[in-house]
């Protein structure tokens, strides 16, 4: 190799799948480190490198009484959130990128992406994570390599995946993996001192080649611009290798639901990013004796299993959660979720040495300091901690984790219920009358934008699915994907599947429903559905609840027919705005979809 580093150290000797030796050697000569790192996987690894960031400055040790064996992390102003801008699928057809996703020609992106990375790691160690997204041993499960010059990217690995010497040895068995490159886009010259955070912001760029499996990010440390794990290859890598497969790549949480019997089911739910995913997937029931536990929060890879039904898994090992607004009253299992052994990214520090942001307590800490540093007092006219702000956690210390966590097999889903934040005029709950009803709700998603991804927020904007910003194919040919899914299948073993909105308000701004642990109402009458326990009335826009178990709650008289009302007028409009956004499909779209309007507008 060309470079000053050293690879007769033995852990080269650990590596015996020659495409992972052939890339490396790629990566080292391209990148130019000072050092290399393989990581082992292993709790002192991780520790130690904890140690070195928090002796630089750049990871601050938490009050160990109050929140053991935690991180606080404050990241460059500049570089908080996904930036879908800069987000690339560099499919070889531009028409195979489809009109939702940032396309650009894939060789010229390999000359531009060369020119980033070249000595990009200059007076940097260079990490090797080798990971596995989904159980060990899972057929349903993938192998990666995150190469990556980012520490916090490591220590976030560790929790939200399954990496280290486990994962090393499936991909030197395979001799296969999918290479992820990442760099924070910062070389350091010899007598350069380090930022605590550093990044590139002007430079950055997430690329995604999905027909080779490749995942290139460059300038930025943040959430999934870094764990390349999660969006970029569990979600827009995957996606598009489950088209060709057969199967569904997902932004879905899973969650099992038991009954006061002792019966469970499964259900996977789509929100768009910063909608309540991580609240639905663990809440705590208000409806007695049922039980909600946590399969997953954020993304499902769902397959037909030999029995016909679709199985889903949890690809990640932890979670990677908004932290404004979570507090014991909203997720309590959230909140002992993040006990200790966690590492929180722009939250504010308390006085204590333990962490703060809005929501988490009702009554203001007084005096903190916020996610850029600086002191913070109630009277402060700036957030204590980014809208942004995440907590990364193992889901095995989420109290209410479900036991078939770790199946290979997957979890069976009796249901799949889609949703989006929208003030007005979506019912709490439906029910679609048919797999292609069902495809057609998800397509029809839009949502208020949130701080989740940078850009404006509380702009309403099309989320098909709530994977425009993670689909990485066509989503016109992902809406025929997911109809091809459904014929391919028996009716009766087909999840049934819902819309819901939570997020209705009334004229002067309040919620009308409670949402929270009382959407267990919702997750209640889904249950009972799947077993044709409950009833169910026609509308024109699919099936609504004859009756929700609404004992010990109190809605205001005419709330709750405003929770179901179908407004004529409204649902024109609705449809109006739909078919003019299917059009942007051209050809690509299936015209099922078009007819599941047709149907609609014939019934209003
Ligand atoms: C997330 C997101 O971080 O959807 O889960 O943005
Ligand atoms: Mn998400």
């Amino acid at each position: 190799m060309e470079n000053n580093v050293d690879t007769t150290s033995v852990f080269y000797q650990k590596i015996t799948s020659k495409k992972l030796l052939k890339w490396l050697k790629e990566c080292i000569d391209l990148c130019q480190p000072d050092k290399v790192h393989l990581c082992d996987g292993y709790q002192s690894e991780y520790e130690q490198l904890c140690l070195e960031e928090a002796a630089k400055g750049s990871f601050i040790k938490l009050n160990k009484k109050l929140r053991p064996n935690s991180y606080l992390v404050r990241s460059n102003p500049a570089d908080v959130a996904r930036v879908e801008e800069c987000t690339f699928i560099c499919s070889e057809k531009e028409s195979d990128a489809g009109p939702t996703n940032n396309w650009f020609d894939p060789e010229r992106m390999r000359i531009k992406l060369q020119g980033f990375f070249r000595g990009c790691m200059n007076g940097r160690t260079m990490y090797i994570i080798p990971f596995c997204m989904g159980p060990l041993g899972s057929s349903l499960s993938t192998v990666g390599v995150e190469i990556s010059d980012s520490a916090y990217a490591v220590c976030n690995m560790h929790i939200m995946t399954r990496m280290g010497n486990a994962a090393l040895e499936l991909i030197n068995q395979a001799d296969n993996f999918i290479p992820c490159l990442h760099s924070v886009g910062v070389p350091l010259k010899s007598n350069d001192t380090d930022v605590k955070w550093p990044c590139c912001p002007e430079k950055r760029h997430i690329v995604h080649f999905p027909e080779s499996q490749e995942i290139w990010s460059y300038g930025s440390g943040y959430g999934g611009n870094a764990l390349l794990g999660k969006k970029c290859l569990a979600l827009r890598i995957a996606s598009a290798t489950a088209r060709r497969e057969g199967w569904l790549a997902e932004h879905m949480l899973i969650l099992g639901l038991t009954n006061p019997e002792g019966n469970k089911k499964y259900m996977a739910a789509a929100f768009p990013s910063a909608c309540g995913k991580t609240n639905l997937s663990m809440l705590q029931t208000t409806v007695p004796n049922w039980k909600v536990e946590c399969v997953g929060d954020d993304i499902a890879w769902i397959k037909p299993g030999p029995d016909g039904r679709l199985y889903a898994i949890n690809p990640e090992a932890g979670f990677f959660g908004v932290a404004p607004g979570t507090s014991i009253k909203s997720n309590p299992n959230a909140m002992l979720s993040i006990r200790g052994n966690s590492i929180f990214t722009n939250v504010a520090l308390t006085d204590k040495g333990d962490v703060w942001w809005e929501g988490m307590t009702e009554e203001k800490p007084n005096h903190l300091i916020d996610w850029k540093g600086k002191d913070w007092y109630p009277s402060s006219s700036t957030l204590a901690a980014h809208p942004n702000a995440r907590f990364t956690a193992p889901i095995e210390q989420c109290p209410c984790v479900d036991n078939e966590f770790e199946n290979i097999a997957g979890v069976p889903l009796e249901a799949i219920i889609f949703g989006g934040r929208r003030n007005s005029d979506i019912p709490l709950v439906r029910e679609a009358n048919s797999w292609q009803q069902g495809v057609f709700m998800g397509a029809s998603i839009s949502s208020e934008t949130t701080s989740a991804s940078s850009g404006e927020t509380g702009k309403l904007r099309h989320d098909p699915f709530a994977m425009l910003p993670f689909c990485g194919y066509n989503m016109g040919d992902y809406f025929s994907h997911w109809l091809e899914i459904g014929k391919g299948m028996k009716k009766d073993k087909l999840p049934k599947i819902y819309f819901v909105n939570w997020f209705n308000k009334d004229e002067k701004g309040n919620f009308i429903w409670p949402g929270f642990g009382e959407n267990s109402r919702i997750l209640k009458w889904i249950f009972e559905r799947s077993e044709d326990k409950a009833e169910a009335l026609k509308t024109a826009i699919g099936l609504i609840p004859k009756e929700l178990d609404l004992e010990g709650l109190t809605i205001k008289p005419g709330n709750l027919s405003r929770l179901f009302q179908v407004k004529k007028k409204v649902w024109q409009q609705e449809l109006k705005n739909l078919r003019t956004y299917f059009q942007t499909f051209g050809d690509h779209l299936p015209t099922e979809l078009l007819k599941e309007i047709e149907k609609i507008e014939k019934q209003l």
